[in-house]
């Protein structure tokens, strides 16, 4: 059975916003089995999570002699294991990954951009002049990909590992405020948190956090 690493304690309180929330729903789109490894931030620093993720991050993958990071790596290995989350014809298979890839380089980049700084730089004086740049950033690219989804359920077809992972995406708190503006897109991230594979992962992942926080409490 695969084993993937988690936060022990999760900062994201439960929201699924944390790397190995992708990886879950994943396991759970293909009905394959995992097991969890919680670490604390401590560990993930030590030398042997660091064997396995050289950023001393969550999430990682082990299977037999298979050890994987980056949680995108992770679901594409998943989808290449399993049916169910990329299509069989080769054309449509490499547009799916395509996708991956548009979401992790494209999308995602401008949103991380804009959290970084609402979490990092919001006391500098540069801040509220660079806001509405990074606003702008995001929406022009949340435009296109509104454009592009129109009003389909998925972004090629079938539900594939691009809509899991560009889901994932959008569901990021700095991309939150902009979902307003584009309703198919909100639709969209509510289509794929509709998935009983989605409930599954988040329940799983939500359940870790509340032991935490029962535990913290006696
Ligand atoms: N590119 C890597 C991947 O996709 O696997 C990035 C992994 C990553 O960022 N892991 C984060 C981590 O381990 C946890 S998920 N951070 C600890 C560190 O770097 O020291 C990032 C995350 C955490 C919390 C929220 N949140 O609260 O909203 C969102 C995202």
């Amino acid at each position: 059975m695969p084993t993937i690493t988690a936060f022990e304690s999760s900062p994201d309180r439960g929201r699924g916003l944390a790397r190995d929330m992708p990886v879950r729903w994943a396991f759970e789109e293909v009905r394959q089995p995992y097991d969890v490894r919680l670490v604390s931030f401590k560990e993930m620093k030590e030398t042997a999570h660091r064997t396995l993720q050289p950023f001393g991050q969550i999430p990682t993958y082990e299977d037999g002699d298979l050890a994987l990071f980056e949680s995108a790596a992770i679901v594409l290995h998943i989808a290449g294991q399993h049916d169910g989350l990329l299509p069989r014809e080769a054309d449509a298979r490499a547009r799916a990954i395509a996708w991956m890839f548009a979401a992790k380089s494209t999308v995602e980049p401008p949103i991380v951009e804009r959290e970084a700084a609402i979490l990092m730089e919001r006391d500098k004086s540069w801040f509220e002049a660079r806001l509405p740049m990074l606003d702008e950033r995001v929406r022009v690219r949340l435009r296109d990909l509104s454009t592009r989804l129109g009003d389909a359920d998925w972004l090629d077809g079938d539900f594939s590992a691009g809509d899991l992972i560009m889901i994932n995406t959008l569901r990021r708190p700095a991309a939150a405020p902009f979902l307003d503006e584009f309703p198919n897109l909100r639709a969209y991230v509510a289509r794929g948190e509709a998935r009983p594979a989605f409930k599954r992962a988040f329940d799983a992942q939500h359940e870790v956090f509340v032991a935490a926080s029962e535990g913290a409490a006696l």
